[in-house]
């Protein structure tokens, strides 16, 4: 079927030579005439010029033997180290994301950076100013050092790096982008995961057609260009020059502390926060925001310092995964689920740049979140004191923000998963807050989701609710303020289902098979309700349940939910033309419900399989159910094959369609220890 789901706004196409007028278009690298100091948003970072010791030397390894020195520019030595291609370096949705041990692997990340300068014009970074982040996890000591050899190796003027290698992706955004070291929510330490995003123009993700030029360069590399420098001390923050090149450590919050308050009404937060009648809770996961929490919720905002949890970044998240939602994030959701509990409650990951956000016994979903942040912000947050511009989500995200583009008459964008998606829009002044189902939300003050933001909204909407409220009056909560959204806007119950580490063989069979069957597929064609028995186990074997489920519901359901379309969505950017394809399988209704299929792009080994379900609820009465109730009826498509599996395995009989499955349920014994998704949301 072609594809029909288009509901988008799109305009015409603009110039690709279009930039922002509001940020400096070639923004990552500031020329180092500029002074030393990086501006962001006209701040100029603060100077400390200090010096700093140097610590133990870091000696890259060679492929081979021999290294060359080619050339020694203004008092540093430029050794040549030859390398040869590895393959496997392809950028996922947001980044190079690989089991640390690889990265460890002899010249992984060289050849990656180096691939990286090989892949952008030289005007764009010799002699200008780089911006180095990271999320504090294990082996971002080491890595900083081989980044910022190699930059200079490639006559990069300046390294401008966060205290201790730490600085969030909103942070580095903010400062026009750079590299951030981060596999942002997949788990840290010696056994897990490591990354490394690049971000360009504007501070947002290299778009994809930078991505591919570095890939296809990791796979003719023959030599990385490193500086002779010692290691740099990160730990304390100063101006280091080695001939004609510096680095410089900085505190990794000032400069975003100050783009907060530029965005926000801190003294309507602060009056929220110093409330004896409301609590509230920040759970930084051990992850970046930990630098953070405390110098902008405590120290700025008067919230109590026993308000942070895990508020000390740590190599490997206290053992934690650092993403925040229902399942990893269990100790915030059970304080705040806890009987006398908090009044607002909320998380981030990694990189600070995701966000949760939960009230007293309540749980906001992400495609609620933004589409309230976007119906409140004129009047609770002075950045969009004006209105906002237009509003966008990712494909997969719910419809709730669509409903709000369509009362307030914005501009609405439908995109692909990831932030790269956004930048575009906003430079061209065409977006103003957008976010995604997995937890991010953000806006056009930076090119990035942004954790701290999100909950800065929340607080500013809650702030504004109750500013006229004395003490002892109740409060308007968190709860109220979605039951109102939903009672004027309808509710787009929503819930994800993660299958992590599936075979990836079988999982891209599934998608292949998903996109025939949605190809074929025919508006007005019936689905629905399956008579599901609950209790019956999942076989284990996500792609091939979810296949069968498909193949079997045309057959077996007498529908409930016809067909209005069924694609792979593809995206063409209004803004520069380019075209992204393959986006993920959707099945969309009359009555407005999608399931959606597609396989993450930050996973580190095999295949996560992600399906999104989403059923609209207009009706104030039935709102208040619980959303793996209220979507039963779709979800039960989902555990279909635990029935047909039992009868096949009880009674060695095929129904309808299963005799058509049996070769699939044959192989169902190579995929076993399954039970249930790893993550429902
Ligand atoms: C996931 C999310 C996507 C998000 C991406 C990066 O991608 O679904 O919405 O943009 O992570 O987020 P995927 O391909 O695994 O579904 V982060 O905070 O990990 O940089
Ligand atoms: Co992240």
């Amino acid at each position: 079927m072609a594809s029909c789901c288009n509901s988008l706004k799109l305009e015409g196409m603009f110039s690709s030579a279009f930039r922002s007028s509001k940020r400096s278009s070639n923004a990552i690298w500031i020329p180092s005439s500029s002074s030393c100091n990086l501006y962001i948003h006209g701040f100029p970072l603060k100077n400390n010029s200090f010096s700093v010791s140097h610590s133990r030397s870091f000696t890259i390894k060679a492929s081979s033997s021999s290294s060359t020195a080619i050339v020694e520019p203004e008092g540093i030595k430029i050794t040549s180290v030859p390398t040869k291609p590895i393959e496997g370096q392809k950028t996922g949705t947001s980044g190079l994301r690989k089991k640390v041990k690889v990265f460890m692997e002899e010249n992984y990340l060289s050849n990656w950076i180096q691939s990286l300068f090989n892949s952008l014009p030289p005007e764009d970074y010799k002699n200008g100013v780089l911006v180095l982040g990271g999320d504090g996890r294990y082996f971002n000591r080491e890595a900083s050092q081989i980044i910022i050899k190699i930059a200079a190796g490639n006559g990069v003027g300046k390294i401008l790096v966060g205290r201790d290698g730490i600085m969030s992706t909103p942070a580095v955004s903010a400062a026009n982008g750079g590299f951030i070291m981060s596999a942002s929510h997949n788990p840290g330490g010696p056994e897990y995961d490591w990354g490394i995003k690049f971000n360009y123009n504007s501070g947002q993700p290299a778009p994809e057609s930078i991505t591919d030029k570095i890939y296809g360069n990791t796979l003719s590399i023959s030599e990385i260009k490193m500086a002779e420098i010692p290691d740099v001390d990160l730990s304390r923050t100063g101006v280091t020059k080695y001939g004609s090149f510096t680095v410089e450590v900085v505190d990794p919050v000032s400069d975003y502390l100050e783009l907060m308050e530029s965005v926000f009404d801190f003294r309507l937060i602060k009056s929220l926060l110093a409330r004896s009648d409301f609590r509230f809770a920040f759970d930084a996961m051990h992850a970046v925001t930990g630098a953070y929490a405390k110098p902008i919720f405590v120290d700025k905002l008067a919230a109590s310092p026993d308000s942070i949890s895990n508020g000390v970044p740590l190599e490997d998240f206290g053992h934690g995964h650092p993403d925040p939602n229902l399942t990893y994030a269990k100790d915030l959701v059970n304080t705040m689920y806890s009987e006398n509990g908090p009044d607002f409650g909320a998380a981030s990951d990694g990189d600070g740049d995701r966000n949760m956000i939960l009230g007293k016994k309540f749980f906001v979903t992400p495609s609620d979140s933004v589409a309230i942040i976007a119906a409140n912000a004129q009047e609770a947050i002075p950045y969009f004191q004006g209105g906002p511009k237009g509003l966008a989500r990712s494909m997969p995200t719910s419809g709730a923000l669509d409903r709000v583009a369509e009362k307030l008459g914005l501009k609405f964008f439908e995109v692909p998963t990831g932030w790269k998606f956004f930048g575009n829009l906003m430079d061209a002044g065409k977006l103003s807050i957008c976010g995604e189902e997995s937890f991010g939300t953000g806006s056009d003050h930076i090119r990035e989701k942004d954790g701290i933001w999100a909950v800065l909204a929340w607080l500013s909407i809650i702030a504004h609710r109750n500013k006229d409220k004395k003490p002892g009056e109740k409060l308007v909560s968190v709860s109220d303020v979605v039951k109102q959204h939903w009672a004027t806007y309808g509710r787009n119950f929503f819930s994800r289902y993660d299958y992590e580490e599936c075979a990836s063989e079988g999982a891209n069979k599934m998608i292949d098979y998903l996109r025939g069957l949605a190809s074929k597929s025919k508006a007005g064609e019936k689905y629905g309700k399956f008579p599901i028995n609950p209790s019956t186990r999942c076989i284990g074997n996500c792609h091939l349940c979810i296949l069968l489920l498909f193949d079997c519901l045309k057959f077996l359901i007498v529908g409930n939910y016809v067909l209005q379309c069924a694609d792979d969505f593809s995206y063409t950017d209004p803004v520069d033309g380019s075209v992204a394809s393959k986006q993920g399988v959707r099945f969309v209704f009359t009555d407005g419900s999608r399931i959606i299929f597609r396989l993450s792009g930050t996973g580190s080994a095999g295949a996560t399989v992600r399906v999104y379900i989403e059923q609209f609820e207009p009706d104030a009465s039935k709102q208040d159910m619980d959303a793996q109730v209220a979507l039963k009826p779709l979800i039960g498509m989902l555990v279909i094959i635990s029935t047909i599996y039992s009868f096949r395995q009880f009674t060695n009989k095929s129904y309808g369609c299963i005799s058509d499955l049996a070769l699939s349920v044959s192989k169902l014994k190579d995929f076993t220890g399954r039970e249930k998704p790893t993550v429902i949301t």
